[in-house]
């Protein structure tokens, strides 16, 4: 082989993994996903901290009836914290959701049975419901209650009002699906815009899926999230193959 094709036959493989190149472009149809078309009117909000961020995103993400998730902080007293500065706030999850599709009981249930409730083990890694209205303060009250019979130690878990939420860092939204290159990449070419990005419905499905959350019986499952069907075929294969991966390590 000469050196030129050598050449030929490498650049366009660098690319296929490397680059932005064809296995994006194969993956999404380019254009708004469909489910990102509906109506989000009257969305009730949810807002928890229950550890690194980043698995709740998926694990949230994936709930039908969830419309948008975004991770922040909260709780603290400083302003505009960031992860290397956060002055006392804690690492939280927000939820937009429809409530006729899923009830503030069905989260709160989300958030006890994926993590431990039990352990305190920093300010940045603190087990807290911060509470939207006086509805939600009394489901999560008496939810509280009730799981303490669960466990023989106490529950540390805080129950307060909510106040403020600090967007986090662009790096830590949907992170699990950033650990996927090509499918991040090919939904950063349908939302080059950060918020919009973040605020996908589709975005936020593929990332939980990315992490083996959510039901699905087939790649068909998967329609509407502006996937070709090649990119229905890996997604449904990577979700099979992952199990709710959750990469931090401090917590
Ligand atoms: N830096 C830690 C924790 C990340 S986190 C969002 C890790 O890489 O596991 O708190």
């Amino acid at each position: 082989m000469k050196k030129y094709d050598i050449l030929r036959a490498g650049l366009p493989t660098l690319f296929g993994i490397f680059g932005k190149g064809k296995s994006v472009d194969e993956l999404i149809k380019g254009e708004k996903p469909a489910i990102d078309n509906n109506k989000s009117d009257g969305l009730k909000t949810a807002t928890f901290a229950m550890g690194c961020f980043w698995g709740p995103d998926s694990l949230f993400g994936a709930a039908p009836g969830v419309i948008r998730t975004r991770v922040g902080y909260s709780g603290g007293k400083k302003e505009d914290p960031t992860y290397h500065s956060l002055g006392g706030h804690t690492e939280t999850i927000q939820i937009d959701y429809v409530q006729k599709q899923i009830s503030y009981e069905e989260l709160v249930k989300i958030f006890w049975h994926n993590h431990d409730p039990t352990h305190l083990k920093s300010t940045q890694y603190m087990s807290i419901i911060f509470f939207h209205n006086e509805e939600q303060e009394k489901i999560a009250k008496e939810s509280k209650k009730k799981i303490q019979e669960e466990y023989s130690m106490k529950i540390i878990t805080e129950v307060r009002p909510f106040s403020k939420f600090y967007l986090a860092e662009g790096y830590h939204q949907k992170y699990n699906l950033s650990r996927n290159k090509n499918i991040y990449r090919a939904y950063q070419q349908i939302y080059p815009d950060m918020e919009d990005f973040v605020n996908s419905t589709a975005v936020a499905r593929v990332n939980g899926y990315v992490s083996g959350h959510g039901t699905l019986k087939s790649k068909e499952d998967l329609k509407g999230l502006g996937l070709t069907d090649k990119g229905r075929e890996i997604l449904y294969e990577k979700w099979k193959s992952s199990g709710g991966e959750i990469k931090c390590s401090l917590n």
